[in-house]
Order: structure tokens, then C-alpha cells, then sequence
């Protein structure tokens, strides 16, 4: 009896064979193309067994419609007037933060004048908030959101949820290219933080103009690939990972509420903003109860920071 069904007729006619990622991925009913986000996203008001499903076999979901308005808006709002102190830096360079041709500018400057911008305002001008708008509790809404949900729970396979503190609030001006972090996984940048996983949620629409990021699915899992000097570079970043031989997914279209969530070793890059909008993102490492840190977090259940001495 021919019990194969239509996908199982569809993979072997692109002789898919097991030691290769299939080319395909089956969600629910529908077929969709592993070179698409869609086929890294599950809704977050389906089954958590699929997310999760999907963040064990590839390394990397997009959850849509996580995060409602009501904790989008307000850290959005908050994020937007940190902007509009932040663009007086700017113009203490000769920049307007919202002109189109800033993110050049910015190049140009920190390319020709390294030596005469600060390290402080260099971060910033590479497009960190500054320390002070990331300690702020407007941005705890998220975590505190997903931690009313199920999906971190049954990912990290935890029964309570920390957070590092705090987390990296970024903008990405039109033409920033120095604002790209180059291919890593977030074990090299956190060395405090035993197992974890990263949360990337996008503030603004993500498509592929405005860039967001790309993933290297199936990567979670195969340990530390960067060899170099820990130590970052002038921009911060330390170098790229060599991902040619590595399956790229660029994931857009994403809208605010969508979260992507990633494993600590999932090599992922971010894209250029070639749109002529700002892009505004916010990232954090969220760990279980068997994990640990060394700096400091905030323990979701009971809304408090931990620091390292507590
Ligand atoms: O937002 C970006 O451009 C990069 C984010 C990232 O690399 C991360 O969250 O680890």
C-alpha cells in the first residue's frame, strides 16, 4: 500500500535525504520554504509544542503576536524620546539623527575622526542606547509579559525565568552599516551567563530594506565556532564567523509584538538598514533555574534585580 503523502512525494522529487536540513518545513497543514522566515514562525496564539518544537530542531523561532500594544506602545514611546535626547549627541557632530543620510555620516565620522570621539558617544553613535535608558524599568514590560506566557518556560525546560540586566536597547540609523554586528552566537559575548537564550524583539516593521537580522538555523548546538581574540575591536564587535558553508535565513517580514527567540549558540548577523526609517530593536538573554549568572538579572517572578553579591 502507498501510504506517502503529498509532502512526503513533494521532498523526494527534491531528493531531500536525512543528513541534509529538509527544504521544507511542515507547519500544521501548510508546506512553506525553509529559505523563508515563515518557516521559522509559529503564532503564539497556536500550540506551544510547536514553538517550542521549532526552537529545539532549528535553533531559532519567531513567535508573532507575542507582545501586545499595551507593553509594545509605552517602551516603544520610551525608547522614541531616549532618541530625541540622544540626537543632541548628533548634533554635536554636525548629524541630524533623522536625516536619511546620518547613518553615512556617522560612518564617515567614525572612520576619519576615531580619535576624536569618545568611547562613550562612539557607542552611542554606533547605535546603543546609553546605559542609563537600559537600566530603565519601562523596559522590564517585556520580560515581565513573556513571563506570563508559556513559551520561555517550555524552551528553557525551567519552571522560573531570570532575565540579564540590562538589556541591549539598539537603533539602526538608514545606512548605518557600522551598526551591522558581524555573524556570532551570544556565548561569546556572555561569558558571565551559564545557558541561556536570546530574545530579539523588533519596535518597528521589519522587512528586508529595513534589514533586522539573519539566522543560521540548526547552528544551536555545535559549541563555541569563533577561535580569535575575545577582545572586541573599536566597534565593539569582535570579528565574524566564517558561515559560508552555513544555511541563511533573513528573517522579515516581522511586525512589533513578533519576538524572535534564539539559542545562545545560533549564529546569527544583523542586516544593513538600506530603508529610510530608523530601525529600533531591543534584545535580552533570558536563562532557567538551572542556569546561572554573574552579573546582574532580574528575577521575574519576584520583579526584582539580583546583583552579583546578593
Ligand atoms: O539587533 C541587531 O542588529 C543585532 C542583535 C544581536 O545580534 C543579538 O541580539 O544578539
Amino acid at each position: 500500500m502507498n501510504t506517502s503523502t503529498g509532502t512526503d512525494n513533494l521532498l523526494a522529487t527534491c531528493g531531500e535525504d536525512a543528513s541534509v536540513p529538509p527544504r521544507f518545513i511542515i507547519l500544521g497543514a501548510i508546506v512553506v520554504l525553509r529559505t523563508s522566515a515563515a518557516a521559522f514562525c509559529a503564532s503564539a496564539s497556536g500550540p506551544v509544542s510547536q514553538v517550542a518544537a521549532l526552537f529545539r530542531e532549528e535553533g531559532v523561532v519567531c513567535i508573532s503576536g507575542a507582545l501586545p500594544d499595551s507593553v509594545i506602545g509605552p517602551v516603544t514611546d520610551f525608547l522614541t524620546g531616549a532618541l530625541d535626547e540622544i540626537s543632541q549627541l548628533f548634533a554635536k557632530f554636525g548629524i541630524e539623527l533623522r536625516d536619511p543620510r546620518a547613518g553615512a555620516q556617522v560612518e564617515g565620522l567614525l572612520d576619519a575622526a576615531a580619535t576624536k570621539v569618545s568611547p562613550e558617544d562612539r557607542h552611542v553613535l554606533l547605535g546603543h542606547f546609553p546605559l542609563a535608558v537600559r537600566l530603565s524599568e519601562v523596559l522590564w514590560r517585556i520580560p515581565l509579559h513573556l513571563a506570563d506566557q508559556p513559551f520561555l518556560y517550555e524552551m528553557l525546560r525551567t519552571k522560573r525565568l531570570f532575565v540579564h540586566m540590562p538589556p541591549v536597547a539598539r537603533f539602526v540609523l538608514p545606512g548605518n552599516v557600522k551598526a551591522a554586528v558581524p555573524a556570532h552566537q551570544d556565548i561569546s559575548y556572555n561569558k558571565h551567563l551559564g545557558a541561556f537564550c536570546v530574545v530579539w524583539v523588533p519596535l518597528v516593521e521589519i522587512d528586508r530594506s529595513c534589514g533586522g537580522m539573519a539566522v543560521f538555523p540548526r547552528t544551536q548546538g555545535r559549541g563555541e565556532l569563533f577561535r580569535g581574540e575575545t577582545v572586541a575591536p573599536s566597534d565593539g564587535w569582535i570579528a565574524g564567523i566564517d558561515t559560508s558553508e552555513l544555511e541563511r535565513v533573513e528573517l522579515h517580514p516581522l511586525k512589533p509584538g513578533d519576538v524572535v527567540v534564539m539559542g545562545d549558540e545560533t549564529v546569527h548577523e544583523s542586516m544593513p538598514n538600506r530603508s529610510p526609517r530608523i530601525r529600533l530593536s531591543i534584545d535580552f538573554r533570558f536563562f532557567g533555574e538551572g542556569s546561572s549568572s554573574s552579573k546582574h538579572y532580574l528575577d521575574l517572578a519576584r520583579r526584582r534585580v539580583v546583583a552579583p553579591a546578593d
